[in-house]
């Protein structure tokens, strides 16, 4: 037999065909750009302007049937570079990109810069061929031409972009990223016209998170793909406990700090209990009265024999929680002031007591109480942006040993008999790469081909976007949208400064009411929804399906 490096599902795969929006199917020069009218950012519009005194206000474009007689022919070379976490479907916006690009001149090229900004930073790329991109068509990962975290931020940083796309001759930047790297494509965009450099800069949204949204991005891609994984995984461990009923399973879910994952996921399987961090500060809640929630449906679990279940937890619960926030917050300022003091700890035992000696009296205490690997991971490096990299703080641990104290206290005061026996899991980079969805092999590969349309058009600053998702690809919407409108303030590193805001979940939102209707049921009840592999062949309404939250928040879920 002959051994292959290539499976099954990958040889077929490769086949498929993403559907592109009918607009998008027409020759170039009769795809026209509509233009809105001028706009203004979410929220500070002041400040905002000042920043961006080049690109603020641009208008909404959007392609429309049409004749466009002054869409660039000269050959263009372009560049794209993958920004922070691997979502899938990346490799697609590669292919949509290349794809646009041929069709309007065979001449046109595209260049991929490797290992993120980095990349472009250092001046290290590699030129798209069509061959060796046709290995990578509707396959998951980044690995085509890697991504990393490096911020821009320098002056120096910027001066360095400048003169290697000078040096390359790229007439155009595609990023794709989430919202800190879209924050960095305003920024640079900005920073081009300034210098009287006609480079594009277009932006992709891109994230599992699913927090990089507005009216006309509906969903950031990547989403789709890691919500059915997850689910696929959550799926089964319900049915494991249903099975052997004698374990509670802790699941951590990727998403940083937004609940979006956690909640579409929640949908999908229906487990015992879903946390959403939004919902909690909401309600100012303390760690105890969360941990007393979650004891509260163990113990009523008990009393019915069923000592076992599952519980969903965000990755960035913790940051919700205003008392955790109020220590992360301090330990960001801390590590910040004290950087070059903490370099000289060998330690981490000293580290931290040093820490602790720069924090109020009350944060101290918390983190004394805190169990020690936890706090230890308080305490890591920050990303390049100044988040806490909350997918290394194992946050159901900590809620598995608070739990267990508490339930140890109530069985000595006799009001609880049940056995608590448990195991944890953490799903993140299992999704991160996934085979892409054919929601997201068709998205990412629009979203791709759309950007090549707003480079041709000579737009700069601009997202690329596809709306109307809920229907089928072929009446998807697509045009740009502008950065500066994105943008609003928010202190970062101890200074304000403008940011495409990350997107939590809307308690307000369909999504959300509905999942306050149904929880109880699936509390107290073995409610659990199996919903199984993702599905790239076969009947429609399992190929074609969307998330829950596009279904709730665009009115097309029953009720
Ligand atoms: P992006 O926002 O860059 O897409 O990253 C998403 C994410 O997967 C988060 O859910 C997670 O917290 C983080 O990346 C993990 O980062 P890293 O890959 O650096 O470990």
């Amino acid at each position: 037999m002959e051994i292959s490096n290539v499976s099954e599902i990958q040889i077929e795969r490769a086949k498929f065909k993403p559907i592109l929006p009918n607009i998008l199917r027409r020759r170039l020069v009769f795809i026209k750009p509509a233009k809105g009218k001028p706009t203004e950012s979410v929220a500070n519009q002041k400040k905002i302007q000042e920043f961006f005194r080049n690109t603020y206000g641009l208008p909404v474009v959007t392609f429309k049937k049409g004749l466009n007689l002054s869409i660039k022919k000269k050959v263009v070379k372009v560049a794209i570079l993958l920004s922070g976490g691997q979502a899938p479907g990346g490799h697609n916006v590669i292919a949509g990109l290349f794809d646009g690009l041929k069709k309007a001149n065979k001449k046109n090229t595209l260049i991929g810069y490797l290992g993120g900004p980095t990349g472009i930073l250092k001046n290290k790329y590699k030129e798209i061929s069509k061959k060796v991109l046709n290995k990578y068509r509707n396959t998951g990962g980044f690995d085509y031409i890697q991504t990393g975290r490096t911020k821009i931020e320098s002056s120096e940083q910027f001066c360095s972009v400048k003169n290697n796309l000078e040096i390359c001759k790229i007439d155009a930047l595609v990023i794709v990223g989430g919202d800190d790297s879209n924050t960095n494509a305003a920024v640079l965009a900005e920073y081009l016209k300034q210098e009287s450099m006609d480079k594009c800069i277009v932006g992709i949204p891109k994230t599992i998170d699913g927090d990089l949204k507005n009216q006309f991005v509906e969903t950031s891609f990547g989403f789709d793909t890691a919500t059915k994984i997850y689910s696929e995984l959550v799926g089964n461990i319900c049915r494991d406990a249903n099975s052997s009923r004698k374990y509670w399973h802790f699941v951590r879910l990727m998403g940083r700090s937004a609940s979006h994952i956690t909640l579409e996921v929640g949908f999908k399987t229906q487990p015992n209990i879903v946390l959403i961090g939004e919902e909690i500060l909401a309600k100012n809640m303390t760690l105890s009265e969360v941990v007393e929630g979650i004891v509260d449906v163990i113990i009523k679990r008990s009393r019915n024999g069923k000592n076992f279940g599952i519980i969903l937890v965000p990755e960035g619960l913790i940051e919700f929680i205003s008392e955790i926030n109020e220590l992360i917050v301090a330990l960001n300022d801390i590590l910040v002031e004290y950087a070059d003091v903490l370099l000289k700890f060998c330690s981490i035992e000293d580290r931290k007591s040093f820490i602790c000696g720069k924090l109020t009296q009350k944060l101290s205490n918390l983190m004394v109480s805190l169990p020690a690997e936890i706090a230890t991971q308080f305490i890591l490096d920050r990303d390049p942006h100044g988040n806490v990299i909350v997918s290394l703080i194992e946050t159901e641990k900590l809620l598995i040993k608070m739990v267990q104290k508490r339930l140890m206290e109530l069985k000595k005061e006799g009001k609880y008999s049940g056995k608590f026996a448990t195991i944890t899991h953490f799903f993140g980079y299992e999704g991160r790469c996934g085979i892409p969805s054919n929601f997201d092999a068709n998205y990412t590969y629009a979203l791709g081909y759309n950007a090549a349309l707003l480079i041709l058009n000579g737009f700069s600053g601009y997202m690329s976007y596809i709306k109307n998702l809920v229907q089928p690809p072929k009446q998807w919407e697509c045009g740009g949208v502008p950065f500066t409108m994105m943008l609003d303030m928010e202190k970062r590193d101890g200074k304000e400064k403008p940011v495409i805001k990350k997107v939590l979940v809307d308690l307000n939102s369909k999504s959300f009411k509905e999942f306050i209707k149904r929880r109880d049921n699936w509390a107290n009840n073995e409610m659990y929804i199996f919903s199984g592999p993702i599905q790239y062949f076969g009947p429609k309404t399992v190929t074609e399906m969307i998330t829950k939250t596009l279904q709730y928040e665009h009115n097309t879920q029953k009720q």
